[in-house]
């Protein structure tokens, strides 16, 4: 197993460190740009295997990354169940909110293979260009995603979805239920076409209480770690269970899976202690330090190394990149950790 970032994920202390960035292709580069007025809507980016091949690619052609990440949107899960999703311009993401048993009935599995399907394409066309990086599939956590399908648009405090786990339940777990299920079979599609390791991204896993977080963050990330287990044999699992804070050991014990990744508010020391030393740490340089530049992404950077050198470990933001930085800072960034 010779790429560097399957080693840290196999438990490996790899120096220095296997690098890549969440959001690495996006906005910030004019390539992208360039690509995505092209493509007319973000769905039909991601729906266009061609365009999504090459934005993905986009990032490892400048900065030689250790992974390529499968351009493509968590939503796009909802999007195959059939739940209408639209992303207007500057606004973000809009979907018709399920907020009862009709709109749990609503949501189709039976669509979900043939709308994935130009996903895969491009997982296919990847895997046969993306050389020593690793080629990484990835979706969201059922609970972020549920987050999205229950409030129907972005959110700070998820109330809605809060509510219904509180008020409903019994249909708010069959929805985290439908959703766990429904992203095995994705990610499992994923790794079929070609993805070495794949991604949970669960980005509002913070807003919970210990006892939801067991139940819908913990448990489902669980159950899908165990099926990649058993399906795919040797497949890491990342999670990211963004501002999980005190249950960050928990979550990383109980999962089972292989990487954990770390948001900026995390102390990397303590989450170095927290984490089982044979899983692999995954973070967590502020993507506004990034922005910054200069003495204070030199003094981060290095202060993310030092903490986490000597054990599995893969150099990556806190949070995704913000569009205004400026790929002279990345690449920056990049020489700095390679010399590590
Ligand atoms: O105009 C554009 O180009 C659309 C912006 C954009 C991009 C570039 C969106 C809309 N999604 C993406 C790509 C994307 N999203 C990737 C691609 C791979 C990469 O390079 O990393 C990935 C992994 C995601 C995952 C994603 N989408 C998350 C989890 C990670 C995170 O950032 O927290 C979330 C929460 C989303 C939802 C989403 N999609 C897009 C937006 C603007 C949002 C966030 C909306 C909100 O703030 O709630």
């Amino acid at each position: 197993m010779a790429k560097k970032l399957l080693r840290a994920l196999a438990g490996e202390a790899v120096w220095p460190p296997p690098m890549w960035l969440m959001r690495q292709a996006g906005r910030y580069l004019p390539e992208y740009r360039e690509v995505r007025a092209q493509a007319g809507g973000f769905i039909d980016l991601c729906t266009n295997p061609p365009l999504a091949t090459e934005v993905t690619l986009q990032p490892l052609r400048r900065y030689g990354f250790d992974a390529a990440i499968l351009f493509s949107d968590i939503l796009m899960l909802p999007w195959a169940l059939g739940q209408g999703l639209r992303f207007a311009e500057g606004e973000g993401p809009q979907l018709p909110p399920i907020r009862d048993e009709a709109g749990l009935a609503a949501l189709d599995p039976a669509r979900l293979p043939g709308a994935i399907e130009p996903i895969l394409e491009t997982v296919r066309r990847l895997s046969t260009t993306v050389g020593d990086a690793t080629l990484i599939g990835f979706a969201g956590s059922p609970f972020t995603v549920a987050c999205y399908m229950v409030q129907g648009s972005g959110s700070k405090e998820w109330d809605q979805v809060r509510l219904m786990a509180w008020c409903n339940p019994d249909l708010f777990t069959r929805l985290i239920n439908l959703v766990t299920e429904q992203t095995i079979i994705y990610l499992s599609a994923q790794i079929d076409a070609g993805a070495e390791a794949v991604m949970l991204f669960d980005s509002w896993a913070g807003v919970l209480a210990p006892s939801l977080f067991r139940a819908h963050v913990i448990a489902p990330s669980a159950r899908i770690a165990a099926a990649i287990r058993t399906r795919h044999p040797g497949v890491p699992v990342i999670g990211f269970p963004r501002q999980a804070g005190s249950m960050l050991g928990e979550f990383a014990r109980a999962t089972g899976v292989q990487g954990v990744g770390i948001d900026t508010s995390a102390d990397p020391v303590v989450a170095a202690r927290e984490v089982p030393a044979h899983v692999a740490i995954q973070g967590n340089l502020d993507p506004l330090v990034l922005v910054a530049g200069g003495e204070a992404l030199a003094r981060e950077t290095d202060a993310v190394l030092a903490a986490l050198r000597g054990r599995p470990f893969i150099f990556n933001l806190g949070h995704g990149i913000v569009p205004q930085t400026s790929p002279e800072h990345v690449a920056e960034l990049v020489a700095r950790v390679r010399a590590a």
